[in-house]
């Protein structure tokens, strides 16, 4: 098989750099993904010791290629309940939603947290796709009062069990106070800032929405400082650990056919509500017609996994293709290879073993529902847990 490395992607013009850029550099980042049309690091050289970091002490993260597609004008909700499934009727400022987004098939497409800024503005930080052309789009087409645009508005995280000191420290008590995407406009030495509970993760964390490209440096090296007593360090969005606790990447683990039922998103499904949002009739149809797909969770057997997924792999049950496996990884937490799946409801439930067409070779696995549990046998399934 050929190294997985001998090749880099080239840098330049055409995609973007985030206001964190450089000061990643300087930290020694070893890898990019493109997110966004925008480099973002995923890596720096040591997979367990950032592993670590984030599940035991605090990292930061450059994922300014979260990008906001902010909505202004008189008819932001309007447009806002237009584009997700997810009932809005809660919607407050001050607190994020999540808020899946759909295709007229009923394709999930992006999985943004939505912030309302104030009464007449909204951001959507939009997983990688093209969502502002497609809110344009229907802003005009509806022939709505909104504009719509990305601002000038990058993430830094903080994230891991000790994020919280370092925020504590930065700006005071009120941060302990914010709910789960509770978010407040605020600014640290006259950096520009909203600052969020959040973070693509499930160790606990901030994200610093910096308002102003030209302070990237001086934002990261004032989080560097205040995290210096907690051991803080560069880290990415992690892979392993995204894994383990079954957070979606949407074109990682979907494809054209994925809806929000099967990738276990329902409950941000709202049918019944009076809003004709996009998607609404295919999801009525999906829905009469049955879910065919589970997204669920793999062990697969074998001795740890070195190579993460550089596509989806293929699963078969008894010779028939049944799904994808779409990240899987050796979880030093539950001590087995683990993977996200997208298979047959078929297949999920009938309790027998699949076929991993890994990157490594065949391997057996077994398939269970998420969020993936400790102490697992090798035999246990779903119906076990
Ligand atoms: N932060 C910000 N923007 C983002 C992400 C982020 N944009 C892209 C991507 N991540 C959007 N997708 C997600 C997916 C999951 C979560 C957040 C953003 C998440 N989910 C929680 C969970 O699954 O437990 C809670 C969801 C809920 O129930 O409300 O955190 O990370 N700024």
């Amino acid at each position: 098989m050929a190294p997985q490395n001998q090749f880099s992607i080239g840098i330049g013009p055409r995609i973007r750099k985030s206001p964190f850029f450089d000061c990643t550099v300087e930290e020694g980042v070893s890898h990019f993904s493109v997110y966004n049309h925008m480099y973002m690091p995923i890596a720096y050289g040591d997979v367990m010791a950032e592993y670590q970091r984030l599940m035991n002490g605090v990292s930061i993260w450059d994922v300014g290629g979260q990008r906001q597609v902010a909505f202004k004008g008189a008819d932001v909700i309007a447009l806002a309940r237009l584009i997700t499934s997810r009932n809005l009727d809660k919607l407050t400022i001050g607190q994020g939603m999540y808020v899946p987004m759909c295709n007229s098939r009923g394709t999930l497409i992006n999985d943004p947290i939505l912030l309302q800024i104030s009464d007449d503005e909204i951001w959507l930080s939009i997983a990688d796709n093209d969502m502002k052309y497609w809110c344009e789009a229907i802003a005009f087409g509806h022939g709505l009062d909104v504009q719509v645009f990305e601002p000038d508005v990058s993430p830094l995280a903080v994230q891991g069990p000790k994020a919280i000191d370092v925020a504590r420290g930065l700006f005071g008590d009120w941060i302990t106070g914010l709910k789960y995407f509770g978010f407040r406009e605020t600014e640290l030495n006259g950096i520009p800032l909203v600052v969020a509970r959040s973070g693509w993760s499930k160790q606990g964390g901030y994200e610093l929405y910096l308002r102003d490209g030209t302070k990237g440096k001086a934002l990261w090296d004032i989080v560097m400082e205040a995290g210096r007593p907690f051991d803080i360090g560069p880290g990415a969005p992690n892979y392993i650990e995204r894994v383990e606790s079954g957070l979606i990447s949407v074109n990682a683990d979907t494809d054209d056919d994925a809806n929000p039922f099967e990738m276990g998103l329902s409950k941000y499904v709202d049918l019944d509500q009076d809003v004709q949002f996009i998607g609404k009739e295919a999801l009525k149809k999906i829905k009469a017609d049955g879910i065919k797909r589970h997204f669920c969770g793999l062990f697969i057997d074998g001795t740890p996994l070195q190579k993460t997924n550089s596509h989806q792999w293929a699963i078969h049950q008894d010779g028939g293709y049944v799904g994808f496996a779409s990240a899987a990884a050796y979880s030093p937490k539950l001590d087995k290879n683990i993977s996200l799946a997208l298979i047959t409801d078929e297949a999920f439930n009938n309790n027998r073993s699949v076929i991993v067409t890994s990157e490594e070779g065949m391997r057996t696995a077994v398939v269970t529902s998420l969020p993936f549990k400790k102490g697992h046998s090798s035999e246990n399934n779903h119906e076990q847990l």
